[in-house]
């Protein structure tokens, strides 16, 4: 069985095999990785450049005036040039390297937070975020005294706009706003969010980690004032993500670490700060996970957004119906719009015995609250069990996956 895209001349079978770690079995069973919203695997593509950068091109970066450090340089400079390019920003030093998401809202937390916001501002979240776009809020709360506000979703797991929009008041100073839901899957109307945000003169961050792998995003047409996101998710390294900012905020910011790299001229009375991006840059980067984070996004373009989006779609929709007819199966999430997510309990059977029950059938789904405890908390379950679609996923996984939660279900009876 193919879906549509693939018989459109989408080259599964090709992409699977740009994929060493997938031709592998668990447990006697082909692997079927369904636990992309975690972390997705890499192409050989950027296996091979992490290699080839470290055989080649490595040394230290910026400082140094021999060729390694030179060849270097260029290439953590172009993957800044090319991540521009991915989310369509206006200028390359808009581009922050981070190690992921999580540090990208927490030094806007810090850096913006610290110089724009005051006790009794508010930050306007909504119920559906992950804990890195909670925690750091709440820890900006504890510093300054801001206050956190949230906009209620319902029980398809939508957002409320209407309950956001009266949200914003006076003293809303800024709306953190995930784009992608990593527990439900809930795609959220950001281009409305951000404009309803701004007709307020309010900034507006959106969380992207659950977003960029799957829909094409452009900054600047968003215009949202920062964007973050990760590049594990994005078939990309650990330990490097983005932080997009727009100039104007992070020119008007202060620096978040201090160190080498980020400065023009120490002495012991006072330093004078680097520009951008290296500001936001203090110390030795993650160099070589950066260029190979350029290749992952050299990787995901070649394929096309669009074209990995229509195929997770049929994924997700194949799965639904298939999940819809599995006795005792609760949908976690309905939303009318949502990406390659599907959360999900049965009836009587923990979520974690569901994944350890699947993973004996060679199938990787994650269980758990995955960092979203208020989401549980809102539908009631200490955890769901959650299957995560990419681009390299097949409708044979989807069976596997169903039937293996048929099995379950017999064994459970
Ligand atoms: N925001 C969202 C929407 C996420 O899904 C995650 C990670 C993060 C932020 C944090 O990203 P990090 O790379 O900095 O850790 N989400 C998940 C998940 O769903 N399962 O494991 C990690």
């Amino acid at each position: 069985m193919t879906t549509a895209t693939e018989r459109a001349g989408y080259p599964l079978e090709r992409i699977r095999n740009d994929f060493p770690i997938l031709q592998q079995s668990i447990h006697g069973h082909p692997l079927a990785y369904l636990d992309n919203a975690a972390s997705t695997q890499k192409p050989r593509a950027v296996i091979d450049c992490i290699r080839r950068v470290y055989e080649t091109d490595y040394s230290n970066v910026h400082r140094g005036v021999h060729s390694l450090s030179q060849r270097a340089t260029d290439r953590y400079e172009a993957a800044r040039c090319r991540l521009q390019a991915f989310l369509k920003a206006r200028h390359s030093h808009e581009i922050i390297f981070v190690r992921g998401a999580t540090e990208g809202i927490n030094l806007v937390a810090q850096s913006f937070g610290r110089s724009h916001l005051k006790a009794g501002d508010e930050i306007l979240i909504t119920a559906m975020e992950h804990h890195a776009n909670i925690v750091p809020w709440q820890m900006l709360s504890e510093q300054i005294g801001t206050r956190l506000v949230v906009a209620p979703i319902d029980r398809q797991g939508e957002l409320q706009l209407d309950a956001l929009i009266d949200r914003l008041s006076a003293k809303t100073r800024l709306v953190a706003v995930t784009q992608v839901s990593n527990a439900l899957g809930t795609i959220n109307p950001v281009r409305e969010i951000i404009e309803q945000a701004h007709a307020r003169g309010i900034p507006v961050l959106v969380d992207g980690a659950q977003a960029v792998p799957h829909l094409a995003v452009d900054v600047t047409a968003l215009d949202c004032d920062f964007y973050v996101l990760s590049g594990h998710k994005l078939y990309g390294p650990s330990g490097i993500g983005v932080l997009y900012g727009k100039e104007q905020w992070l020119k008007a910011m202060p620096p978040y670490q201090g160190g080498g790299d980020m400065i023009r001229r120490v002495t012991f009375e006072k330093t004078e700060y680097n520009g951008l991006p290296y500001k936001f840059e203090a110390g030795t980067p993650n160099i070589v996970d950066t260029i190979a984070l350029g290749a992952a996004v050299d990787y995901l373009e070649a394929i096309g957004l669009d074209a990995i989006a229509a195929h997770e779609a049929e994924l997700l929709a194949y799965a639904t119906r298939r999940a819809l007819e599995i006795p005792g199966l609760t949908l976690i999430g309905t939303a009318r719009h949502k990406g390659a997510i599907l959360s999900f309990t049965l009836d009587r059977i923990h979520p974690h015995d569901i994944g350890t029950l699947l993973d004996m059938q060679g199938i990787a789904i994650r269980a758990g609250h995955h960092c979203a405890m208020p989401v549980m908390d809102f539908f009631g379950v200490p955890a769901t069990a959650r299957a995560s679609f990419g681009l390299y996923n097949t409708l044979a996984e989807v069976d596997a996956l169903m039937d293996g939660l048929g099995e379950i279900i017999k064994v459970f009876r």
